[in-house]
């Protein structure tokens, strides 16, 4: 009670740790990721209690998520389904610099998530509601299941935040537009990235204008996310502007997860706004620098490290 409530698919994920054509792998290791299981163990790891809700199926996959989930300290609510595999990713890192992801997840157990999934009791016990926009693009029922927790916490009370997230090989630009006004307009808290914004609300000259666009439809924290240029955020009406750290980076995916997960983790200790977007671009750095989506999550001793300007400490 009083954490931080997010649900999600969550999938296998297959990768080979060498960069080139994954059709001439012959060997590939075994993991997992997910967006909202990436954000709450970045949460758990930086102190904030977290509880994710999601399905699996009855299958060595759904076991491997469950039991690394329960490591790191998740609070997880599992559905394990019967009639449905647990939804596979697979990695290609076809060049350092650029890496494709394919998704083995239609009717997954994941993607089957319902309304009645989420308890109605956790989700007012819950001090913030963190959805994503990559649930609604999963199937009709995991749609209603976004709507209706959303409604549900804002009817108690409970802050909600949404990270719009978008994936192409889910959905088109048109397909996720009106499902983006309604995760925008139901939300406190809007993570976007510029191309993500403009799905919803159209191109806009500057971010500044982009940021006022999406306030306009409701939530009062507006944060754009700017990948290695930092971020810029609108909080009740005050412009924030925040750069990122330089790192070397391993693999980017994961550092938006890790961004919103610094942020939220302030918002629930009651940090002021600069001190919320410190944290998110230092998780959002340390989720760079390690293979894996969500392996490289700080926890919070470590956050001190980014400015460290000894290579060892002993
Ligand atoms: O943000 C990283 C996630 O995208 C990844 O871990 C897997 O949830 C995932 C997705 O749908 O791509």
């Amino acid at each position: 009670p009083g954490g931080v409530l997010t649900f999600g698919e969550t999938m296998g994920l297959f990768r080979d740790p060498q960069p080139g054509m994954l059709a001439l792998s012959r060997s590939v290791q075994l993991g997992m990721g997910g967006a909202e299981s990436n954000v709450a163990i970045a949460l758990k790891r930086l102190g904030t209690p977290v509880t994710w809700v999601g399905r699996v199926g009855r299958d060595s996959l759904g076991d491997l998520i469950q039991r690394e989930l329960a490591a790191e300290g998740v609070n997880a609510i599992i559905t394990v389904d019967e009639d449905a595999p647990t939804g596979l990713m697979i990695k290609e890192r076809r060049m350092a610099t650029a890496t494709r992801v394919w998704y083995y997840r239609a009717g997954s157990a994941g993607s089957r998530l319902e309304p009645s999934d989420i308890p109605a009791d956790v989700i007012r016990q819950a001090s913030l509601l963190h959805v994503t926009g990559i649930t609604p693009a999963l199937s009709e029922s995991a749609a209603q299941a976004t709507r209706h927790a959303m409604s549900l916490a804002r009817d108690a009370g409970v802050l909600v935040s949404s990270d719009l997230n978008y994936r192409s090989r889910l959905w088109n630009a048109e397909a996720a537009r009106q499902s983006y006004r309604d995760l925008i307009a139901l939300a406190d808290i809007v993570f976007a990235g510029e191309d993500e914004a403009e799905i919803a609300v159209g191109r806009a000259d500057s971010v500044a204008e982009t940021a006022r666009l999406l306030g306009e439809l409701g939530p009062r924290q507006v944060i754009i996310k700017l990948g290695d240029r930092g971020c810029f955020a609108l909080v009740d009406g005050v412009s924030y502007d925040q750069v990122a750290f330089t790192v070397t980076v391993e693999d980017t995916v994961g550092a938006g997860d890790g961004f919103v997960a610094g942020y939220l983790s302030e918002v629930h200790r009651g940090s002021p706004v600069t001190l919320r977007l410190q944290t998110a671009v230092s998780v959002g750095a340390f989720a760079c620098t390690v293979a894996g989506d969500w392996e490289g999550m700080p926890l919070r001793s470590e956050l001190g490290l980014l400015a460290a300007t000894e290579p060892v400490i002993r």
